[in-house]
Order: structure tokens, then sequence, then C-alpha cells
């Protein structure tokens, strides 16, 4: 039997769909969502919920003290766009909650962590195509800054206190039940709901601009799979490059018109074409595939098969 669960900022895109999932495998009782808000029917109404700020430690301790939880996924974060217009808030949320995590695995209160690192680790330096698991880094947004410093400390935690704390590193995601918020890759799921609504759509990156992305389904299946592998196949404890595809704006538009004929895009790229610039294109992901055997399942044509049909409902 499986031991509990916290899943800090389960109200997020990710968050929601991870702790559904979560329930599923391992039942309601034993995945505890908590959120500094409150989310949508379906989360809060599967199983117990808790209003926590990822910031304060006591408040963590105690919800772990009085679930006994053996693990936590740290899903709360500051995306990039956001994170560009509020630096030290995106550095204090992304740092603190993660420090607070570390400590209590250190401290022998939990005993497993997972907490999720980006593509946004790499910076202008970095070789775009193919980007190796260890290549120059470099980051230069507010967000990659934290979440590569994040990774040092990850690994950090492991190497000096035996802490078995595992992440990926997150393309772009996209998924029809929760809407991102604040990122710079959040065009490739508004996309489809402009298409369905309006049958247009402006996108703010500009034609050409090719970034890694997954479906959801995917990236949820990688995260549990690389919690539940175990410690001796985890090489890698800073993150790991995890991939499924590339695409550009005219590409996704491409794959949509082969659902709705008329469907056009037209392009006004804002502050965040230099963030989406600075990312790598494609990335290679050989480490996850072959030290816990991880596999894309969804292509572009499939991801948007599986978004329209279900923004359709
Ligand atoms: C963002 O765009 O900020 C995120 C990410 C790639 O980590 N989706």
């Amino acid at each position: 039997m499986h031991r509990p669960i916290l899943i800090i900022g389960a109200c997020g895109q990710i968050g929601t769909e991870l702790t559904m999932e979560l329930r599923e495998r391992y039942g309601n009782e034993k995945v505890i969502a908590s959120d500094i808000r409150e989310g949508g029917d379906t989360l809060m109404g599967s199983g117990p919920f808790e209003l926590l700020d990822a910031t304060n430690y006591a408040a963590i301790e105690d919800v772990v003290m009085h679930y006994e939880i053996d693990e936590i996924y740290l899903m709360a974060a500051m995306l990039s766009a956001t994170a560009e217009k509020f630096p030290m808030r995106a550095w204090n949320l992304n740092m603190n909650s993660l420090f607070n995590v570390l400590n209590l695995a250190k401290e022998s209160k939990i005993s497993k962590i997972f907490w999720p690192s980006s593509i946004a680790v790499f910076g202008p330096n970095t070789p775009k195509e193919n980007t190796p698991q260890n290549t120059i880094m470099e980051p230069s947004t507010v967000y990659g800054i934290s979440k590569q410093s994040g990774e040092r400390w990850c690994e950090y935690y492991f190497k000096k206190y035996g802490v078995d704390v595992r992440s990926v590193r997150y393309p772009g995601l996209i998924s029809w039940k929760t809407m991102p918020g604040g990122g710079t890759t959040d065009y490739a799921v508004e996309i489809y709901h402009e298409a369905l609504q309006k049958g247009q759509y402006e996108c703010f990156l500009d034609k050409g601009t090719k970034l890694p992305m997954m479906y959801m389904d995917d990236a949820i299946r990688a995260t549990i799979d690389l919690m539940e592998s175990p410690s001796e196949k985890i090489k890698v404890r800073s993150s790991y490059n995890l991939a499924s595809m590339s695409f550009t704006p005219e590409e996704i538009a491409e794959s949509i018109q082969k659902h709705i004929p008329d469907f056009t895009i037209s392009y006004a790229p804002d502050f965040r074409q230099q963030i989406a610039d600075s990312w790598p294109s494609s990335i290679d992901d050989s480490a996850a595939k072959e030290q816990w055997r991880w596999e894309p399942k969804f292509n572009l044509d499939q991801t948007t098969l599986e978004m329209l049909n279900n923004l359709k409902k």
C-alpha cells in the first residue's frame, strides 16, 4: 500500500492532472491536494484538500505530520513570463518552497521529493538543437535562473544529505483540463481554445519560433514513472532532459487546419519572444530513455486531435 502523498500547487496546470492521476492509482484518501487557493470541483471533491502557502515551512510541516506524508510533489512556481515582471517574488517563491521540502527530507520527515525543472534552465549560449543533458546553461530569465539554482540545490542535497529528490526539465505543456498561467509556451494551449471559439489566433510569439513541447498525458506519465523507478536507476539528481515534439506556431496552426480549414493565425510578438529565443528548439532526452525507460506517446497531430475533441465537449 502506498503511503500518503502531498501535492503542493495542486490547482495549477500540472498539479490538477497529477493529483487526479495519483488519486486514480493510489486511492483518493492517499493523495492530499494543497494550494494557496481553491481549485475546481473535480479536484476539491475527490479527496483531501488543504490551503497551503508553499513558502511557509511550519504550515507544510503541520500538514506533513497530520497526514503522515511520505512523498511531496512541489508543483508551485512562478513561470517565465510572470517572473520577468516580479523578479524578487519569483525568486522567493521558487527557491523558498524548494528549500522547505528539501529541508523536510533532510530532517527525515518525508522520504521522497518530486520537483519540476524546465527547459528554461538553458540560455542563449546553449546549443539550440538536440540540446544535451550536460551542456552550457547560462539561463537569461529570472525563472530560468531560479530553476538552474534549484537543480544545483537538489543535487547538493542528494549528495550531501542523501535526500531522494527527482526532477525533469519540462518542455512547454499542452493540456485541456486546466489553463496554464504566466508561461512563454502558453500560446500552444491558447491557440486551441481560440481556434474553436473564434476561428483565429493572434500569436505572441513570431513565425519560426521552434520550441520543445509535450502533451500533458506524457508529462504526467513521465513524472510518476520517474518517482516509481528504483533509486539506483536515477543517475541524474539535478534534473533530466525530457522531450517529445518540437514545433513552430505555423506548424501547430497547420495541424489545427486539418480539422478547422478556415482557421487563421497572425503574429504580434511581445516581450515573451526574447524569452523563447533564449530557449532550445529541441532536446536530447537519451539519459531519461536509457535510465528509466522514458518514451513519449503523443506527436503534434495526436495532441491536436485530443485537444480539439476534449475542448469541444
Ligand atoms: C514557461 O513557459 O514558463 C513554462 C516552462 C517551459 O517551464 N511552460
